[in-house]
């Protein structure tokens, strides 16, 4: 028998170590696939935390209503697995360590504590350390039944963060009303701008099948505070609001209703036409106006509590008000006043650049909207993406934010990761949320943030919102990657309260969904930090923008040109000739710095002050150009490409340390998804290089390695299957 050749003896053998190996190396034997979310409730390890045990053994207070009975069926179902015993339920409390829940008029225990609720609104929650019929409880307090379910949620996420638990003291509200997902879900099943599988919603066996993903999916998100969701994609089919759609959509809002999450569809604001049979959609025509009203008046039939429109308009070829000579404020008025009579509102995008308009994309939507502030009814809000041009990896804040002191304007963040490497890259995105939050707008003196904008304190806003395109779907483990769960939570915790840490988020996210070990946390605490910069340095690195393959948006695309228009091109954006590159947008470009306030249009418009993550955003500038570094803008660019790959690296290594603390399932899928990371950072490098080195013209500095193919080679891949591009 040849030394290659083993016995079948010998096979078994071997697999029985290796099964043994990873039953001792590997953590929990089951491979965990990311079902479970942050809501795992893995059975507490050390001694010292079992003391807990006799904490939480009973549940207490009259659960009658659907949203206090998912609250203590959360609270039961965490508590079960953490601690190993279910807790027992009663209507009031009689033991030591019972967890007391609910209102003043669902329990008098609670009313008797004059826990001062009113301070925490409608969504709020106490969490209080203290005595109830003589007997040491801790109580979840709320004046809502859905702040008592936020509040249950809290306080599993201290259990499960392992968190004091003594002494609680906690006072918490939402300092956002709409803290909304947007699925870019189409009824067909496919995601727009989608890498998780299909749409989570099965339309067609809608409203018979009720998929139990749709309750996990509103425990998850009431976990975080979300509270309403808009289903269908802002590229909108008129389809999703005829009656047999608002049967389905209907059926969903009564699964998400108990959870606190509210329900929106897309207008398509052509409906009248495609659907109700009017020859114009013009929004000021009284028919039309009339179609609409009892059109709305439909839906909430079906769906009481809806939640209202979001809406694109006259954007990337949707219809709108702009058909018939009429501006943005007509359309969304139109819709606002049919939806005002039920409470709705209209989420009214920003998102417009025009066909005809030559000028700079980036300036458009404050030219078209910053007139029309004061003229939108008020129960509009205008959504407005996080910065000018489209998500990418790296935006100054949009000019629009601070602009608008009497136009409630709302965020729109993206979670699912259409220029950001999809679900492969790890990538998480707080740190890019909190750049845009945390800059300053100087619209009111110093201080005058985006995060003041939107959680409405600047301008006194009445509605405030927070939105994200949401990176949920059918996948096994609902993001695509177990990393993207970060992102939906990360969004989730943000938009709730729009203050905290990216790096708190990190840590409580690391500890729910992998482990509370030191060992784990703080190495994929860093690695998350870390890799938001990575991803810029390596696909747009010094404001760069809008690079990415055309159409798909996969991989680098420097080169795109050509096509139906300018600014669906990589070379609009870049603008590199034999002198340098960058596009520039002071007074002598497209001067887009005048929509700033003139303190912020100081420091960009200004070469030497502007910061240099935005340089090549606002100017163009001379290859020979010594940056901060005083390499030269070449040498810098080439640095900055190549530390990106290397950071990328450094995740992979990191992450191949944790196997033993790691479930081999979750583990591997990570260890796999980073290697294709590291491989496509190393693409986006060499292809970058390799083409920007045309106009140069100048050496990589001493020590760089060549791109591994030629441009030809790069420009030729072509990928006309590439997911979430339909
Ligand atoms: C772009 C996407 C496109 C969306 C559009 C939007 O490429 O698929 O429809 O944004 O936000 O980023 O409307």
């Amino acid at each position: 028998m040849g030394s290659g050749v083993r016995t079948t003896a010998g096979i078994l053998k071997q697999l029985v170590l290796s099964a043994a190996a990873v039953a001792v190396f590997a953590g929990p034997a089951r491979a965990e696939d990311g079902y479970d979310l942050w809501l795992r409730y893995k059975p507490i390890e050390s001694a010292a935390q079992r003391q807990s045990r006799s904490f939480a053994t009973q549940i207490a207070g009259q659960t009658e209503t659907p949203t206090l009975r998912a609250a203590a069926a959360e609270l039961s179902r965490g508590l079960a697995g953490m601690l190993g015993t279910a807790p027992t339920v009663s209507g009031s409390v009689t033991s030591d360590g019972a967890v007391l829940l609910g209102t003043p008029t669902s329990s008098s225990e609670i009313a008797a504590l004059k826990l001062g609720l009113d301070r925490v609104g409608d969504e709020g929650y106490v969490l209080r350390s203290t005595t109830v019929n003589g007997r040491r409880a801790t109580v979840v307090a709320a004046r809502s039944d859905v702040g008592v379910l936020y509040g249950a949620f809290h306080l599993l996420r201290l259990f499960q963060t392992r968190a004091s638990l003594d002494n609680l003291d906690v006072v918490e509200s939402p300092r956002v009303q709409f803290r909304i997902l947007n699925h870019w879900d189409n009824l067909d099943g496919t995601v727009e701008r989608g890498y998780s599988g299909a749409s989570l919603w099965d339309w067609h066996k809608l409203p018979d099948y009720l998929d139990p993903r749709y309750t996990d999916y509103a425990r998850a998100n009431a976990s975080l505070g979300i509270n309403a969701t808009v289903l269908t994609n802002v590229n909108a089919n008129a389809t999703a609001l005829t009656a047999p759609y608002l049967d389905k959509a209907a059926a969903l809002a009564g699964v998400l209703r108990p959870y606190g999450i509210r329900v929106f569809l897309t207008a398509r604001f052509s409906a009248p036409i495609e659907i109700g049979g009017l020859k114009t959609a013009d929004p000021l025509d009284p028919a039309v106006a009339a179609w609409w009203k009892t059109k709305v008046a439909e839906i909430y039939r079906h769906i009481p509590d809806f939640g209202g429109f979001l809406v694109k308009a006259n954007s990337e070829g949707q219809p709108g008000p702009q058909d018939y000579g009429r501006s943005h404020a007509d359309g969304a008025n139109m819709l606002a006043d049919a939806l005002a009579p039920h409470r709705g509102v209209v989420m009214w995008r920003a998102f417009v650049y025009s066909h005809e308009e030559p000028d700079d994309r980036a300036k458009q939507a404050y030219s078209e909207f910053v007139p029309l502030d004061g003229k939108f009814r008020d129960n509009v809000l205008l959504q407005v993406k996080n910065g000018a041009i489209d998500f990418q990896p790296r935006e100054p804040f949009h000019p629009l934010f601070g602009a608008m002191p009497k136009t409630p304007l709302m965020m729109e963040f993206q979670i699912t990761k259409e220029y950001l490497g999809f679900a492969t890259h790890l990538v998480y995105l707080a740190p890019m949320y909190r750049e845009t939050l945390d800059a300053d707008t100087w619209r009111k003196g110093k201080g005058s943030t985006v995060e003041k904008v939107v959680d409405g304190s600047l301008h006194g806003y009445r509605r405030t919102g927070i939105a994200g395109v949401a990176n949920i779907g059918a996948d096994r483990n609902w993001s695509g990657s177990h990393f993207d769960q970060a992102n939906w939570y990360a969004f989730g915790r943000l938009a709730w309260n729009p203050s905290l840490s990216s790096e708190a988020i990190a840590e409580e996210w690391t500890r729910m969904t992998f482990s509370n070990e030191p060992a784990v946390v703080e190495p994929v605490v860093q690695m998350m930090l870390r890799s938001r910069e990575a991803a810029v340095d390596y696909m747009t690195p010094l404001g760069l923008h809008h690079l990415m393959g055309r159409g798909h948006h996969y991989g680098p695309g420097p080169w795109v040109e050509g096509g139906p228009r300018a600014d669906w091109t990589s070379v609009y954006y870049h603008r590199a000739d034999a002198r340098g590159i960058g596009f520039d947008r002071t007074a002598t470009g497209s001067n887009a710095i005048a929509q700033y306030a003139p303190e912020v249009a100081a420091e960009f418009g200004d070469l030497k002050r502007c910061p240099e993550k935005f340089l090549l955003w606002f100017h163009h500038v001379p290859w020979d150009y010594r940056v901060q570094s005083r390499r030269t803008l070449w040498d810098e660019l080439v640095v900055t490409y190549t530390r990106g790959v290397q950071s990328v690296g450094d995740m992979r290594k990191t992450w191949s340390t944790l196997t033993p603390y790691v479930d081999s399932g979750r583990h591997a899928q990570v260890a796999a998804f980073l290697t294709i990371q590291e491989k496509e950072a190393q693409w986006w490098r060499d292809a970058s290089i390799a083409y920007f080195k045309t106009f140069s013209k100048r050496p990589l500095p001493k020590g760089f390695a060549e791109p591994a193919h030629s441009l030809d080679y790069y420009k030729a891949l072509e990928f006309p299957h590439a997911p979430g591009h339909h």
